[in-house]
């Protein structure tokens, strides 16, 4: 059994509470390891070394900053196995979708060194005569990144590289179900040369380690991805500080199947957005608008190949479904599956915990599908993070439109259509931060911005270059040569 601990200032050390929590894996219930639960005291001195540790950092040329990220890069991707099978082990995803969130964070590693050498500004012509202008980003300080269990490696990595690379230290805290991740990716950072203070780990609950982040005047900036509830309060606390906040929180993420569709590349989409993950996906699929024509054949089909999709223990390689992250998850995935019945929505299939055999020994929901949803329905309307797939009928692409931007949250939409007008109409009028064309809802790449409209964010993004805005101040430089007092706006005119 392993013992999880903190990074502080580059020292491994259990916090001084002297209590632990239990890592479990969900497929098995077998317990991996324990993790020291931190309080605001170790908050403290993550804030302090980071703070120290950021005033050489913005210093070292980012170049040079980039080096630390390509070791980091070179070291995901020789260990990319290794960390796919435990995070696999600990958070239940299947080992193909493991590797996937592992090259994520490959990918982002390089792309974010690749900045190193651009972190573009802009220069611009003067108004005036003999004088020069120009924009830079510069480091913000110390950012503080508190990420989910479902993404524990890649969110990790869209939110401490950028950080990293454009010169802040970061402050860290992991979900407490996925602990050991966070420390191979520490390790990695540890390795590639990255000196101390600069990414500091604190594990603990969001009511002590995360309060304490917010509160602490040391920390400049918050990027938060995890339920509204919890992105609500952090906002609410950062935001009697005028503390900075990146948040990215619920999706209710819908595919729409349009009469000209090809069906069977509409239902690939549908299971793979649905169901991979166990549907605990920010971008999962929750939502299909059918068009009316079409129903009825996507309904068979989907039905058809659920019934084939092997639940399990998601290191085995001929699972496609694994488990469901605990118990009170399990729970709650079923509870909106009863209020979905009691709402007059028709079960096709699934609808209860799976539990035969070794199941019994995890906590997994059976794929659920759900038909002739009214949009105003819970389950049309709230995020259930599940392997649960409601289809609303409509009879018009405006329709459909109409339907997806009913709902509170605007992260990720899909539509799948032959017809190029209705495909362009969608992009320019789905409401979401993500459209993908014949394409099911999740399989965001890195290097383009992601997040969403709504409530399901702030206004910021999550990687591609959109990230760096989170991370960097603009800082506007003017420089006259002239040699005499110019006036903008008054002596040029
Ligand atoms: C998330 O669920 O918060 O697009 C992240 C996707 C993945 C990332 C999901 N690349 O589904």
């Amino acid at each position: 059994m392993k013992t999880l601990l903190n990074y502080i200032n580059g020292n491994w050390t259990a916090s001084a509470s002297g209590e632990y929590v239990k890592v479990t894996n969900p497929a098995t219930g077998e317990v991996l390891g324990e993790v020291t639960q931190s309080t605001a005291e170790e908050v403290d001195q993550a804030v302090q070394a980071a703070v120290a540790a950021q005033r050489a950092w913005r210093l070292v040329p980012a170049p040079e900053r980039a080096e630390v990220l390509y070791n980091a890069a070179h070291l995901l991707k020789a260990r990319k196995e290794e960390l796919a099978q435990i995070l696999t082990s600990e958070m239940g995803k299947v080992i193909d979708e493991g590797r996937g969130e592992v090259q994520e964070a490959i990918d982002m590693a390089y792309y974010m060194a690749g900045e190193g050498r651009r972190l573009f500004g802009d220069t611009v012509p003067s108004e005036l005569r003999h004088k020069f202008a120009m924009s830079i980003r510069v480091p913000v300080g110390v950012a503080g990144l508190i990420t989910p269990w479902n993404f524990p490696i890649a969110i990790a990595s869209w939110k401490s590289l950028p950080a990293l690379v454009a010169g802040n230290a970061v402050v860290w805290k992991p979900a407490t179900e996925t602990p050991m991740i966070a420390c191979e990716f520490v390790r990695i950072y540890e390795e590639a040369g990255l000196p101390a203070g600069l990414v500091n780990l604190v594990h603990g609950s969001g009511s002590v380690v995360g309060h304490a982040m917010v509160a602490h005047p040391g920390i400049d900036l918050i990027s938060f991805t995890g339920s509204n509830e919890v992105g609500k309060r952090i906002n609410a606390q950062a935001g009697a500080l005028l503390k900075r906040t990146s948040l990215e929180m619920g999706g209710k993420n819908a595919v729409i199947v349009m009469d000209d569709a090809d069906l069977e590349l509409a239902v690939d989409g549908i299971l793979w957005s649905a169901f991979g993950t166990s549907g605990q996906r920010c971008t999962a699929c929750s939502r299909v608008i059918a068009h009316e024509a079409v129903k009825d054949a996507l309904e068979s089909r989907l039905l058809e190949r659920m019934s084939h999709l092997k639940l399990g223990n998601g290191l085995d390689a001929s699972v496609q479904v694994g488990p469901v992250i605990n118990r009170a998850s399990r729970d709650r995935i079923d509870s909106y599956v009863r209020v979905g019945v009691e709402e007059g929505a028709k079960l096709l299939g699934g609808g209860k915990p799976a539990a035969e055999g070794a199941l019994a020994e995890g906590h997994f929901y059976e794929p659920t599908l759900f038909t002739d949803v009214k949009p105003d329905m819970r389950i049309a309307t709230e995020e259930i993070f599940g392997p649960v797939v409601s289809i609303l009928p409509v009879g018009s692409l405006e329709e459909a439109i109409a339907v997806n931007n009913r709902v509170e949250f605007g992260l990720s939409s899909a539509i799948f259509t032959r017809d190029i007008n209705r495909a362009y109409e969608a992009m320019r009028d789905l409401d979401t931060g993500i459209v993908y064309v014949n394409a099911g809802t999740s399989g965001a790449e890195i290097h383009l911005p992601f997040g969403g409209t709504k409530r399901t964010g702030n206004g910021h993004r999550d990687s591609g270059v959109a990230s760096l805005d989170v991370y960097t101040e603009w800082k506007s430089i003017y420089i006259d040569y002239s040699g005499k007092l110019q006036r903008a706006q008054i002596d040029n005119y």
